[in-house]
Parts: structure tokens; sequence; C-alpha cells
């Protein structure tokens, strides 16, 4: 449903960024839908603002008004945190595209909300960004930090909240809150650079974020091998965490995603012969090549060190997203559970799924050091909401997390309270009203 705006505020939003930036029907058909088909909705008008000015008073011509609104970023999320699905207008941040210079002394970088994370990575030739998901060339800093986008890198960097070290953001009054200092050492009050870290654009406007950049690594090895179980996997990942001392990456894959994959991509088989469940495991340094050898010992596998062999390796992970889309819309969730029942997870979710949909397709793939699994539904009867319940209850029962990194989005919210506590519920509220009293901002998104 896309709610009438005045013609009056419409020139309002137009005086502010130009009127080419006020994009309206067709022009706004790509803001209103996600890569996966899934989340689709509608609004009267796009708003693309150049400035943190911009930003500030866009933010207090529709508080003035009560005009809701949905940050976005590259739109490459999962869970419709950022499609207008209640006819919101959307307030797309591409255009703050400034990457400041690199603070190579520090080993920061300052850069502007529309900045893809990908050049963030290609700041510095020394230095890199550790956060790489696969949509990197697309999604922006902005929407990386308010989703705490977490990826392929997690185990050795953390997700996006370990990068921040600075934010400057935009409250719903029109105040720019900022501190962009970068010190590490700085304990001068609240953290609310922390705080907006996954906020799911509910609190304010993420403008600039200061941002830690690592030493761009060097010797990288990737290795991909198959294996029996995820029992198996489970206990391979354990072991490569303590002995690959530059161990980066410790990714999964299932044969029945990868035989979808190959059918529908062309990808050649990775390895001479199929197995039920394939790692990708990657590591830094001058050991790295031995130690991955030692702990792969005479599983099968592919080893590469050059950047378009790896690159080939890669692409059977990187490219998996793709796969469930190939049987239908899918149903993306993503999960996680401690280490001591992730095998009691990954080897139970696709028999609840079936439970409760015995039609249903089932994929999962995942980041096996954080113990986080990707689990694509395609289902085989009418979305209703039984499938996210079948997975997210097991979930919980196994002291796991309904959203590992993709966030709650407009998808998740009323399973909540299988994590939160009415206590915390009640404290997200308050957090909530103080940031943005107006109540504009992304209301459909978390709980209000
Ligand atoms: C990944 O790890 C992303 O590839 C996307 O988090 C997962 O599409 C998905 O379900
Ligand atoms: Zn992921």
């Amino acid at each position: 449903m896309i709610a009438e705006l005045p013609e009056r505020f419409l020139t309002a939003l137009a005086e502010v960024t130009g009127p080419e930036h006020v994009l309206r029907g067709d022009a706004a058909a790509g803001y209103v839908v996600d890569w996966t088909g899934k989340f689709r909705g509608s609004t009267p008008a796009v708003v693309r603002p150049g400035s943190t000015e911009d930003v500030q008073r866009i933010l207090v011509l529709c508080a003035e008004a009560g005009v809701a609104l949905v940050p976005q970023g590259g739109n490459t999320g999962l869970v419709g945190g950022g499609i207008p699905r209640h006819g919101e207008v959307v307030l797309s941040l591409t255009r703050l595209g400034r990457l400041e210079p690199v603070d190579v002394e520090a080993s920061q970088v300052t850069a502007s909300a529309g900045v893809p994370l990908q050049a963030v990575r290609a700041a510095h030739p020394d230095l890199d960004f550790g956060v790489n998901i696969a949509s990197r060339d697309t999604a922006t800093v902005g929407g990386a930090v308010a989703t705490n986008a977490g990826g392929l890198r997690v185990l050795r960097y953390g997700p996006m909240r370990s990068q921040v070290r600075g934010i400057e953001a935009v409250r719903t009054d029109g105040t720019v809150v900022s501190h962009l200092t970068g010190l590490i050492k700085d304990n001068t009050g609240y953290d609310y650079g922390s705080l907006l870290t996954g906020s799911e654009g509910t609190l304010a406007v993420i403008t600039r974020v200061r941002l830690q950049l690592v030493p761009r690594l060097t010797g990288l090895v990737t290795a991909l091998a198959g294996l029996t179980s995820l029992a198996e996997l489970h206990v391979l990942v354990r072991r490569a965490l303590v002995q690959v001392r530059g161990l980066v990456s410790a990714e999964f894959m299932t044969a029945e995603g990868l035989a979808i994959l190959r059918e529908h991509v062309g990808l050649p088989p990775p390895l001479p012969a199929s197995t039920p469940v394939y790692v990708l495991l990657e590591a830094a340094g001058p050991g790295a090549l031995d130690e991955l050898a030692d702990l792969i010992g005479d599983l099968p596998a592919a080893v590469a060190d050059s950047g378009p062999e790896r690159a080939r390796l890669w692409a059977y992970r990187e490219r998996h997203p793709e796969a469930a889309g190939f049987l239908g819309v899918p149903i993306k969730l993503d999960v996680s559970a401690p280490a001591a029942t992730w095998v009691q997870l990954a080897e139970s979710v696709r028999g609840a799924v079936r439970a409760v949909d015995p039609a249903a397709e089932v994929l999962i793939y995942g980041h096996v050091a954080d113990g986080n699994i990707h689990v694509n539904v395609v289902p085989g009867t009418e979305p209703d909401g039984r499938h996210e319940d079948a997975v997210f209850s097991l979930v919980a029962s196994l002291g796991g997390s309904i959203s590992a990194e993709h966030g709650i989005g407009a998808l998740k919210a009323r399973w909540l309270p299988l994590n939160r506590s009415a206590a915390e519920l009640d404290l997200f509220a308050q957090i909530r009203r103080a940031f943005d009293p107006a109540g504009i901002l992304n209301p459909h998104v978390l709980p209000r």
C-alpha cells in the first residue's frame, strides 16, 4: 500500500536533494524488492541524500510530518530490513560515497555510509578490511554496520562491530552525533557506536564510520576437502582452530546444495568423487600449506595458493546462496548454536522442517567455526510461518540464536522472545524511544 504524500512534502524533499534524487514509480522499482524476491514493498518516494546535512533536513521533514522511513544501503540484506513493506519512504544512502584517505599510522579509515565494502578492502595496498562477505561489491558500510554483518572471516577478525572505531549518525530530530577520533582507548561515556551497530536502522541514520583496517594477509592457501558427515566436519574444524595458526575461514556446504548449484551455473565438480559434506579452509602465512596438509591428512582435497585457483574454490561456497533460488523463492534462515550442540542442529534441522512440510527442500551451509548455519528452505507448501517455527524452536532448544548475522528484520520479530526476555525487549523499546521519539525509523523492523 502506498500512502499518499502531499505534493508539498515531496517538493520539500526535492528542495533538499534536487528533484533528480527523489525517485518515484518505475524509477523506484529496484528499491522496493530484495534480491531473493521474497520481500516486496512499495514506496511513495525514494530519497537519495548527498550529505549528512541532507540527511538531517530529510529526517526533520519526516519527523514533523510523521512520515515513516526505511534506511537502505546496498539492498543486499536477507531479512527484509531495508524494504518498505508498509509503504514507507526509502532513504537510500548510496550517494554518501566518500572514502577518506587511509590513516596509515592508525590503520584506520573513515568511510561514508554508501561506500561499498570492497572499496574499503581496496583502500590501501598493505591493509585489508576484516569483514569479507560475498556481496562486498554492493553491500555498503552503513548497511553492514546497521546489520552487524559477519561473513567469511569472523573467526579471525570478528564481525562488523569489532571493526567499528567511531560513528557519525543523525537522529530523527536532526541532531548529529559524531565520535570519529578512532582512539582504541577511550572510556568517555556510552559507546553508542556499538549500540547503533546491529540496530537495523531503528535508532538513527548512520552517515560515516571510522573503521579499523588489518594487515593484508600474504601466503593465503585455500583447501576444499570432502568429508563423510557433519560430525566429522565439526571435529575437523575444532582441530583446525587449534592447529592451523593462520586460519582465516572455515566454511561448509553439502552435496545437495553443491549439486543444485553446479547443475544451474555449470561449475565443474570440485573433487573427483562426490562426498556428503565439504569443508573450505583458508589460512595465511608461511606455515599455512603444511599446517593445512597435516590437518587434512588423506581426505580427498583440492588445494590452491594462487589468486585465480583460490577464487575457483571459493566460488563453490560464495555462490551457494544462489542455489536455493533455482528451486523457488527461498526462506533464508540464519541461525547459530553453541559448539556443544552444533552437530545436533546441523543433523536435525532438515528433519524438523520436513516434519511440518514434507515437500520442503532444505539446504544448509555456512560458517562452521562460528557455529553459524544458513538454512535455506524452499517451501513445498504455502509459507505461513511453520518453517520458521520449526527451525527457530529447534535452535532455541539447543541454546542457539535465531539470527547469527543477518538480523531480525521483518522476518523474525515474532520469534524474538525465543531468545530475548520480556525485560530485555522492554529495554530495547526504551532505547528506541530515546533515540527516535518520533517513531519513524524502520517502524516494522525489530519489536517496538
Ligand atoms: C553467506 O554466508 C551469506 O553466504 C548468505 O550470509 C546466506 O543466503 C544465505 O542464506
Ligand atoms: Zn553468512
